[in-house]
């Protein structure tokens, strides 16, 4: 759908919107996993406008980067043609030359190194097809282990924390729309309000009721505007809170017994663990009033209907694991989750958060949320693979553990990256750019050239969107339908059109269709894999998706009408129970000292999305978020001699980062805070730590030690 005459770029939606709408596709957004729905009407020029869908999750809202995503199909420097670096540049060539580059390389590793030597990092972005397609293409036609992908550095920590205390992992494990009619909200570490505008709506009804919002932050964000109560805690210390709010429920007598000796196991430990966190102790670690505590224990223990979320705020910590655990803990001593109207619940960041970490791009994951190393799953899924169990390799490495270890002695060296740019977003960024550099080959396929896809050794345009078919599961674990609205441009193909390709390169051994490249045959195959499994889509077709508008998982056959809310009988553990686990508050792996005596904390703005490859391509985003900023404390910015708008230097043990000056009233004093979202001097990731949690093996995006410097002195 190219425009004829390139004028694309010229019209404005209003103007457009002004002709009669053609019947138009209904689709849903191309970025995060509220996966807002909408449909895109393609004119007789082919330029594309978006309108916005009336859907339970969204309610007819979408926010500026849906409105204006459709600038992503006509962005000019959209890659048309695989791209191979000769002589030290990236040079365009032929599809057959660039996969027969990519396929000689592979053979020659894995006869030299071994089949672990070639990796796969996917990206939570991608369909459920093709993702799926990835974790088969690993584990079939490479036969190695090394496959993770960005979720890792997204919901890692909230699903090992679900898959051990609920016994399963779907993110808001009941419909969004429950929100608007609770009583007492707790959002910890979640800035909705930029990451998921149109949530909000479900917000502003439970208010509008009577009901109360609560948002643990320790900057004083958009959310927190709209919030009854603010927390606002020292990053790194929600465990803490978690176990200090626990403490007082206990007190109060406001555990709800029948429900704890009725429905889990092993709360005698958490109770007993608690008792050791007093609220003027959580003040003093937390920076929380031990009143503020009290009040919002109060509220918590009300009776009411109660919904508590996390998102990456609680999570991307090294000990996010055990930091949801808690706050699962409490909720589990309330007896919320499992009520209808009541609950807790994890927010899934990316497009297909949830789907993208269910059918084996993780790295200890077969499809349906199977473990690689339950011989059961193994031999399931081998049927439907037509190969044996014993061929399939067992876990690998984790993301980053994977990228630390590019090019060493039993590292990966030729990586193949789909749906992620990790010289953007990757923790300790400078480290990560140079292990890259030490592969034998790069792959990056990606619609645009990201800064990762720049380091490349081979390039591989694809599709993105709206120009194909695919499904995604949103944050609340429906399954939903992405649907082709336009043609794709003359030289790009699909994700999954590569890894065929590759497939019959690299193995003549394979069963015949080992790969498919249509999306529904894809999903239909998937659905197969999945068959039992806790994540089960058995029962998922396209044709029903069609007729319905979407399905909750677990849907294991035909008639089954899906599964909006879960646990209300049963938790996913072996005999139904959930699982209190007892866990403690420890400080973040790097604290202040007197080199780095400030908290630098990261994350997002509303009008950029992630790495920045697709949204920097937008205009009016770029015109709403031009430029990165360091968020900093009047009194921080006055002992510094700076004023807002002049670049400071941040500092940290791994690296330098300079940006802008944002003075702010709605921040800690101990804190300082940086988008992710841009490359180059001012990326947040130079200074990240690559602190690990033990469980999740999420890294400590939240939290590390930094200081800051006039650049003029
Ligand atoms: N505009 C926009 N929207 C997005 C995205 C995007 O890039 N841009 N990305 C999508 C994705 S993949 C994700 S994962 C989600 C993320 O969605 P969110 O988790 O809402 O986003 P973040 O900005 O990463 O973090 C949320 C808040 O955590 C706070 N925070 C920092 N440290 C701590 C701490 O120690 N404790 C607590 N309680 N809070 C802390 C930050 O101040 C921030 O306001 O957004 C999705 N939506
Ligand atoms: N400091 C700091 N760093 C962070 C975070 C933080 O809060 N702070 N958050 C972390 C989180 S939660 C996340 S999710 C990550 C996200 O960080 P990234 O994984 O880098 O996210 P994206 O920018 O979404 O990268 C997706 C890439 O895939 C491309 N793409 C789009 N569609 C397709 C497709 O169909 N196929 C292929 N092959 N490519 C496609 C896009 O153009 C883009 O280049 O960042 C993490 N990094
Ligand atoms: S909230 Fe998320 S899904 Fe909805 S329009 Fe914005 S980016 Fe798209
Ligand atoms: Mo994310």
């Amino acid at each position: 759908m190219k425009p004829a005459d390139g004028s694309i770029d010229d019209v404005t939606p209003d103007e457009l919107g002004a002709g009669p709408l053609t019947v138009g596709t209904p689709t849903h957004c191309p970025y995060c996993a509220l996966q807002c729905a909408m449909t895109l009407h393609v004119s007789p020029a082919g330029s594309v406008t978006v309108e916005a869908r009336d859907f339970p999750t969204n309610r007819g809202g979408l926010c500026q980067k849906g409105w204006t995503s459709a600038e992503l199909l006509t962005a000019p420097d959209r890659l048309t043609s695989p791209l191979v670096r000769v002589s030290g540049e990236l040079v365009a060539t032929t599809w057959d030359d660039a996969l027969g580059v990519i396929a000689r390389a592979i053979r020659a590793v894995q006869v030299t190194h071994g089949r672990d030597a070639v990796g796969v990092l996917g990206g939570g972005g991608l369909t459920n097809e093709k993702a799926y397609a990835l974790g088969k293409f690993a584990r079939v036609a490479l036969q190695s282990r090394s496959i993770d992908y960005n979720g890792r550095w997204c919901m890692s920590s909230a699903a090992a924390a679900g898959n051990r205390t609920l016994g399963v992992d779907r993110g808001i494990p009941f419909p969004l729309s429950d929100l608007a009619t609770a009583d007492v909200v707790l959002l910890v570490g979640a800035n909705v309000a930029e990451t998921m505008p149109p949530l909000v709506r479900h917000l502003v009804d439970m208010r509008a009721a009577g009901g109360t919002l609560i948002v643990a932050d320790p900057r004083e964000t958009a959310t927190v505007r709209l919030a009854d109560v603010h927390l606002p805690v020292t990053p790194g210390t929600d465990l803490a809170l978690a176990l200090g709010l626990l403490h007082l429920v206990v007190a109060d007598g406001a555990v709800d017994e029948e429900y704890v000796a009725g429905r889990t196991n092993g709360f005698d430990a958490v109770r007993e663990r608690v008792a050791g966190w007093w609220p003027e102790r959580v003040e003093r670690v937390t920076g929380v009033a031990a009143e503020d505590l009290r009040r919002v224990a109060r509220l918590l223990a009300s009776g009411g209907r109660v919904v508590v979320l996390t998102a990456r705020g609680a999570e991307q910590h090294s000990k996010g694991t055990d930091t949801v655990t808690a706050l699962i803990d409490l909720c589990l001593a309330l007896g919320l989750p499992g009520r209808v109207g009541s609950g807790f619940g994890c927010i899934t960041g990316q497009g297909n958060g949830q789907g993208g970490r269910e059918h084996g791009q993780k790295n200890d994951q077969l499809p349906g949320y199977r473990k690689l190393d339950d011989p059961a799953a193994r031999a399931h899924v081998a049927v439907v693979w037509g190969v044996p169990p014993e061929s399939l390799p067992g876990p690998g490495p984790s993301a980053y553990e994977m990228l630390d270890a590019l090019g060493t002695d039993g590292g990966v060296r030729v990586l193949l990256v789909h749906g992620t740019n990790p010289v953007v977003s990757a923790p300790n960024a400078r480290h990560v750019v140079q292990r890259l550099e030490a592969l034998d080959l790069l792959v990056v396929a990606d619609p645009f050239l990201s800064e990762t896809a720049l380091l490349a050794d081979v390039v591989l345009p694809v599709t993105q969107w709206a120009e194909e078919d695919g499904t995604t599961t949103n944050l609340e674990g429906r399954v939903i339908r992405r649907r082709a609205a336009v043609v794709a441009p003359d030289g790009v193909r699909s994700d999954l059109d590569i890894v065929n390709a590759l497939a019959a390169l690299l193995r003549d051994d394979l069963p015949v269709g080992a790969f498919p490249t249509e999306p529904e045959a894809v999903f239909d195959e998937l659905a197969r894999a999945s068959a039992g499994g806790p994540a089960d889509y058995a029962g998922i077709t396209y044709d029903r998706l069609d007729r319905t508008g979407g399905l909750y998982w677990p849907c294991p056959d035909l008639d089954h009408p899906g599964t909006p809310r879960l646990f209300a009988e049963t938790f996913g553990t072996p005999d139904g129970r959930a699982r209190f686990v007892d866990v403690d508050h420890r400080p973040p792996a790097e604290d202040v000292d007197d080199d780095y005596p400030l908290l630098l904390t990261t994350g997002r703005v509303l009008a950029q999305y992630q790495s920045g490859t697709q949204t920097r391509r937008v205009r009016a985003l770029n015109d709403a978020a031009p430029r990165p900023f360091v968020e900093l404390a009047r009194v921080v910015a006055d002992d510094l001699g700076v004023v807002e708008g002049e670049d400071v230097r941040v500092v940290s043990r791994r690296g330098t980062s300079v940006a802008p000056a944002r003075v702010s009233e709605a921040i800690r004093t101990d804190t300082v805070f940086m988008p992710f979202h841009w490359p180059g001097d001012a990326r947040a990731n130079s200074l990240t730590s690559d602190a690990l949690d033990p469980i999740s093996r999420m890294p400590e995006f939240k939290v590390c030690a930094v200081r800051l410097e006039r650049v003029g002195a």
